[in-house]
């Protein structure tokens, strides 16, 4: 796979944005969801921001507190044996390693804003803060399905209660009116499909079921983008392979005479996160055509391999010109980077699932 990485990478990293409170630091700007609105290209960033600490001795859990409507700052000593710091992103209770009982950073959705796609300057207050109970541990991974003049941007609200994922919509990226939770916890890694196929919304999405199942890609249906329901399995791990350890939607889905192309991530078991895609039935979205036998993009520039959470490519969003598909992607829980890759190439590469 011809992959040709932006000269300009990364594009946003942590240090370009302000945060925004002075007591905070930004640790990361990064898994953007992606729009083009009037003559720039959006970039609606996820900004992780952690409370300063000059203290090795205390790690810090912001928590946004609804009715008060402020942040709180937990502490807690690293030596305490209650709890396992091993996973920089996550405060977890010994003995219940399945799970995180805190986050070490909020993320919260800020603009960057560029003419050219490569050069992105940031608006200097948050687009979207939390703002509910649902959202108390921040809002995190955007994606931005734009349906006439409409932008649906959707992501994972992150609290006590679980992770599900909310919808906000926006005609102008200033207003933003709130939908509420449109998946239940446990749910991430929702993509509406952006126009209505034999008259039916189309979503991906990827539930991580406890009693039997695996972190895997489903596929509903929705009549007004609310309310969804008659879920499909659509695909899932593959052993031994780059996608064994959990894969989900990655990109809003993109029409081409082939079918539907969706470019997804999948981890190993050993969490390093690839891009791959896969080819669905452009009349029936939930039968799948082909799909990726290696990565199409695989962490191994300086920036994608090393940062905050290493060995990460993660994309929310592309844009599409002709056969150029400018794929932007969040790399290492950082930084934001963007390659381009043919999108003939990326349909010829895909392996056929369907029996001759
Ligand atoms: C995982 C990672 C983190 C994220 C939490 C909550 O631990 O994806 O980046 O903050 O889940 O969604």
């Amino acid at each position: 796979m011809n992959v040709y990485r932006y000269e300009e990478n990364p594009l946003v990293t942590p240090g370009d944005v302000k945060p925004h409170r002075d007591d905070f630091e930004v640790i990361g700007a990064f898994n953007a969801g992606i729009a083009q609105y009037k003559d720039e290209v959006i970039m609606l960033l996820r900004v992780a921001e952690r409370p300063l600490s000059d203290d090795p001795a205390v790690v810090k859990a912001p928590v946004f507190n609804t009715e008060k409507n402020e942040l709180e700052i937990l502490e807690f000593d690293p030596s305490d044996g209650h709890y396992d710091f091993d996973d920089p992103r996550t405060i977890r209770k010994s003995g219940d390693l399945s799970r995180f009982a805190y986050l070490t950073s909020l993320s919260y959705l800020r603009i960057a804003r560029s003419k050219d796609g490569r050069n992105f300057t940031i608006d200097p207050e948050p687009f979207y803060y939390p703002t509910n109970e649902l959202e108390s541990f921040g809002i995190e991974d955007p994606r931005i399905t734009q349906i006439g003049d409409t932008y649906y941007i959707y992501f994972s609200a992150v609290s006590p209660v679980g992770v599900g994922e909310s919808m906000i919509s926006t005609k102008d990226f200033q207003s933003i009116e709130h939908h509420g939770m449109i998946f239940a916890p446990e749910n991430k890694d929702v993509l509406i499909f952006p126009e209505k196929v034999n008259g039916k919304y189309y979503a991906l999405h990827r539930p991580v079921p406890k009693s039997t199942g695996a972190p895997e890609i489903w596929i509903g249906e929705s009549p007004d983008l609310l309310h969804w329901g008659n879920h499909k399995y659509l695909l899932g791990l593959r052993d031994g392979m780059w996608d064994d350890g959990r894969i989900g939607g990655g990109a809003v889905p993109i029409k081409t005479d082939k079918g539907w192309l969706e470019l997804y991530h999948g981890a190993s078991k050993d969490n390093r996160y690839c891009m791959g895609a896969v080819l669905l039935d452009l009349n029936d979205p939930t039968k799948v055509i082909a799909r990726s036998e290696t990565p199409i993009l695989e962490p191994e520039a300086d920036y994608e391999v090393n940062g905050f959470f290493g060995n990460v490519v993660f994309s929310c969003g592309a844009l599409v010109d002709g056969d150029t598909v400018r794929m932007y992607y969040g790399v290492s829980d950082t930084s934001m980077a963007c390659a381009e890759l043919s999108l003939n190439e990326i349909l010829e590469s895909l392996v056929s699932l369907v029996e001759a």
